[in-house]
């Protein structure tokens, strides 16, 4: 059980409507003279297996998390310069899914940080109102919804406003930050859980259930991604998620499981040996990964990329090559199949300029991985860290990762 501060915590962590604000005035910066039209998700309601998740750029500028709103956001110079529509109040639909906010709600401006709210039944006839006769228009042309909001202006140009909310996303404020380690405190408190619980004859499943369950039970909302659990031949599939096998003594066990908290996600990746020892062939590959880690950490700094010819993946790939054992004649690194990491935020695989140079403010994972079906071996060690003025932070170290220590930390 978390103890009681960090419940508080829990409760008290989130992103202020001024920083929201800040955000929209950005954007505008970033885009003037334009109207920008964002829509909500959809409202998932009737479908059961659906939960409602919030469209993550709509997210980023606004913290609403209904469905079904559409933001207009107009010049700095107009007034007013934002208005966040809202759909009506629909008693029957309320009496299922609980109280909405709408239009005319006493302190909807309070509640939702946006001072002019209207009803989103006249959405689009305020757009073609207010926006005509700008010189910009833009929405998210690469979403489903950019076909209802062209249609309002069907003559209009619909330029793209997602690189611009991108640049903006991929740069972490300090709540952000604060935010993200929530999600990776809880993240590391899951996957201690889940060395505590681990043994030969469990089944993978049992393990994700350990997890998920100190994810929920910590007050976040769901997994960040499908749980990957795989022992032996399923740790050499990378993005396996069945987690149907049971594990046996002397496989290794690869668990990628991070928690999403108030909507913020973490992705942690560790690879531990089912009944606490590595053998010897397993030991020498995991060095040489652990290495390449931290030959690629060691190589994160603001101007450098994440590409697949940049200097952080080259260091990974380097240190495998120079440390790690030849396998069928073939150097470790052909078998390092995938990139070197990705950013992180609202979305486990973040909003990203490919190609972009790493600035400080980003956070992002470094995983390097080898698999090795042949041996039923798969190792990934994937760590958050946070790129700095000079270098980069690692935000998810209070996980051990040095193989003594794993095995101390199994043994317990
Ligand atoms: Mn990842």
């Amino acid at each position: 059980m978390p103890s009681l501060p960090v419940l508080l915590l829990l409760a008290a962590l989130s992103v202020s409507h001024s920083e929201y604000q800040q955000r929209r005035t950005r954007l505008r910066q970033a885009l003037p003279n334009s109207a920008i039209v964002l829509l909500a998700g959809p409202d998932t309601s009737s479908d059961p297996r659906s939960p409602m998740l919030q469209e993550p750029n709509f997210y980023y500028l606004t913290g609403w998390s209904e469905p079904s709103a559409v933001l207009l956001l107009l010049p700095e110079s107009a007034e007013p310069n934002e208005i966040l529509f809202l759909p009506p109040h629909n008693e029957r639909n309320e009496r299922y899914e609980g109280r909405r906010a709408a239009a005319g709600d006493n302190g909807v401006e309070a509640l939702t940080g946006i001072s002019r709210i209207l009803s989103a039944d006249i959405w689009e006839s305020e757009v073609r109102r207010l926006a005509a006769d700008l010189p910009k228009l833009h929405t998210l042309t690469q979403t489903s919804s950019a076909g209802a909001v062209k249609r309002v202006l069907p003559n209009a140009e619909w330029a793209d406003a997602g690189p611009a909310i991108t640049r903006l996303r991929m740069t972490k404020s300090p709540r952000e930050i604060d935010m993200l380690q929530r999600s990776i405190d809880v993240s590391i408190e899951a996957h201690l859980a889940a060395w505590k619980r681990a043994r030969p004859g469990l089944y993978e499943y049992q393990i994700a259930a350990t997890m998920t369950g100190a994810i929920l039970e910590r007050g976040c909302e769901r997994n960040a991604y499908r749980p990957v659990v795989g022992a032996g031949p399923d740790s050499a599939i990378l993005h396996y998620s069945a987690n149907r096998r049971h594990m046996d003594r002397g496989e290794l066990l690869l668990i990628d499981v991070g928690a999403e908290c108030a909507c913020y996600a973490a992705d942690i990746t560790r690879t531990i040996p089912v009944g606490g020892r590595f053998n010897a062939r397993q030991r020498e590959l995991y060095e040489a990964v652990l290495g390449a880690q931290k030959a690629a950490i060691a190589a994160v700094k603001p101007g450098e990329s994440l590409g697949p010819r940049g200097a952080v993946i080259q260091a990974a790939r380097d240190y495998m090559d120079q440390h790690g054992p030849q396998i069928n004649g073939q150097s470790l690194s052909k078998y390092f199949i995938h990139g070197i990491g990705h950013h992180v935020g609202l979305e486990v695989h973040d909003a990203a300029a490919p190609g972009e140079p790493l600035e400080p403010g980003n956070v992002i994972t470094i995983e390097p991985g080898v698999y090795i079906p042949e041996e039923n071996i798969g190792i990934r060690i994937e760590d958050m860290v946070l790129v700095t003025a000079h270098g980069a932070k690692v935000l998810s170290s209070a996980l051990p990762r040095d193989a003594a220590e794993i095995e101390r930390r199994l043994a317990k």
